[in-house]
């Protein structure tokens, strides 16, 4: 049937209508997000900076909304949650996703930082590594200057864990192992009843964060020097970042340098929270000499062994880009 002449008009005015609206006619996205740290805590933070930064820069464009913690997601099936696109993007750390990503256990032995990382072509490595094994977009990392520790409620003389029972991820599992502890694995969430109950007479965590969790009231030492470096990861699930366009995958990018800026305050708030663990009547047992060159060895040694295991070339290509 021939259209009327009034009928054509409306067409071509609707026409001029969206072409007038410019070239961005992608609409507004919404990413879901999940964070496998508490809300308002400690590794939580730098994604809430992150998510805070896109959704006052990206209004019109993208905009990320946080559907919640890991009370309501296990953070150990974070990482299946992203790969698979139950959620958009994650705040997550590797060691809760080596069940999808074993090379994962790697990233916590960098000794440099992620802008470091950048420049040298590591981050790109990891990045495909993420997308080929994990189907997800390794975004960037929070997490830089921060060592992790051994926290007891009984005090050591030594290098050495045996007849300890220690909760770990697999962040301190091959260290921990080797120095003779009996390991529980548990997440975060589980580790105040653990000290509450006496199940474990100690845990890694990093030198953030304690007092947050109200772990300080079960703590007696923390166990000096740290090691290792803390890797808290944003990742996207990648059929969701292909599907974006290049203005939102340019927003993303922008808002993860800004956050990863953010990574060089950690060097002041370590020395808040060690205070804080002071105040708070944590004492300190400072490792010195050889049990010191033990400990630090053992952290490496195992460490790096662990992640040849599982694939020595790979090992070997991001050893040489993290140090
Ligand atoms: O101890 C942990 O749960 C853990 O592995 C970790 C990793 C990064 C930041 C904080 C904790």
């Amino acid at each position: 049937m021939k259209k009327t002449i009034a009928q054509a008009a409306s067409v071509a005015v609707l026409l001029a209508a969206s072409f007038s609206a410019g070239p961005a006619l992608a609409e507004e996205v919404t990413l879901r997000g999940t964070t496998a740290f508490a809300l308002g805590t400690t590794f939580s933070r730098p994604y809430e900076a992150f998510v805070d930064w896109i959704n006052e820069n990206g209004k019109g464009v993208l905009q990320i909304q946080t559907v919640g913690g890991p009370e309501a997601m296990p953070p150990f099936e974070v990482g299946n949650a992203v790969s698979s696109g139950v959620v958009d993007i994650a705040n997550v750390t590797a060691a809760f996703y080596t069940n999808i990503l074993p090379m994962g256990d790697a990233l916590k032995l960098a000794e440099n930082t992620i802008q470091d990382q950048r420049a040298n072509g590591c981050y790109d490595k990891v990045d495909a590594m993420h997308q080929s094994q994990m189907n997800v977009k390794y975004l960037g990392r929070t997490g830089d200057h921060v060592n992790f520790h051994l926290y007891l409620t009984k005090p050591i003389t030594g290098a050495d864990l045996s007849g300890l029972t220690i909760r770990t991820t697999p962040v301190y599992q091959a260290m921990f192992q080797t120095l003779g502890a009996n390991l529980i694995r548990t997440p975060p969430g589980d580790v105040y009843t653990a000290l509450e109950r006496g199940t474990i007479d100690g845990y890694g965590w990093p030198i953030q964060g304690i007092l947050d969790l109200g772990w300080d009231e079960q703590t007696k030492y923390r166990v000096d020097p740290g090691f290792y470096q803390v890797d808290v990861e944003i990742l996207v699930n990648l059929d969701k970042w292909k599907g974006l366009s290049d203005e939102q995958r340019a927003l993303l990018e922008e808002g993860i340098a800004y956050t990863e800026a953010l990574n060089a305050n950690n060097v002041a708030i370590n020395a808040e929270e060690a205070k804080k663990q002071e105040a708070a009547g944590i004492k300190v047992i400072t490792l010195e000499g050889d049990a010191r060159q033990k400990w630090l060895d053992t952290a490496q040694t195992a460490g790096w062994d662990k992640v040849s295991e599982i694939d020595a070339d790979a090992a070997a290509s991001l050893r040489s880009c993290m140090q």
